[in-house]
């Protein structure tokens, strides 16, 4: 192969690693390994309050389905506990619910005081697409989170080694 057309080749997969990988959806298991449950049960609120939610991402409920269920409630009966009115009810005790809208999804367990107790949790989810998410008008973006960094570090970083390489290539006359 000619060299000009070896590092034009180059330059290209460069162009392509230097973008990045895209964001990929996550799945988040509510309470970590002690699930959805109310007996020693996670502070859900402090559990959500550090995680970063996208549009996309899923929740995964794991409980016993006979002492608890998942209902997906409007803001007012989260704040209320009410039970009465839910806009989706799960109860397999294996639930995976997509994130499909960006701003709160409220959930709550249906049985009798355990959403009082504190079975309850507020997920709020950005948008799914850029990271870190910047709307059109954002003049300033916020910051990317530390994975994001790392993400870019890296394929800044393999970018560069792929740009010396064909650089290399070019003044070698390979
Ligand atoms: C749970 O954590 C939140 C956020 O840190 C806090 O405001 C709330 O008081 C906690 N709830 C309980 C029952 O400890
Ligand atoms: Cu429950």
């Amino acid at each position: 192969m000619d060299s000009s057309v070896k590092s034009w080749l180059l330059i290209a997969v460069t162009m392509v690693v230097w973008t990045g990988p895209a964001r990929s959806a996550k799945i988040f298991t509510v309470g970590d390994s002690t699930g959805w449950t109310i007996i020693n049960s996670p502070n859900y609120t402090l559990w959500a309050s550090n995680k970063a939610f996208h549009q996309g991402d899923t929740l995964l409920f794991k409980y016993n389905k006979q002492f608890h269920n998942v209902l997906e409630v409007k803001e007012a009966d989260f704040t209320a506990c009410k039970n009465t009115s839910a806009i989706k009810e799960y109860d397999t005790g294996d639930d995976s619910i997509t994130i499909k809208s960006v701003g709160h999804s409220y959930f709550i367990c249906g049985f009798p005081g355990h959403c009082q107790g504190g079975q309850k949790v507020d997920i709020l989810a950005v948008d799914s697409s850029a990271a870190p998410s910047s709307s059109p008008s954002d003049s300033s973006p916020p910051p990317p989170n530390a994975g994001d960094r790392l993400a870019t570090g890296a394929s800044v970083f393999i970018g560069s080694l792929i740009m010396v390489v064909s650089c290399g290539v070019v003044l070698l006359g390979f």
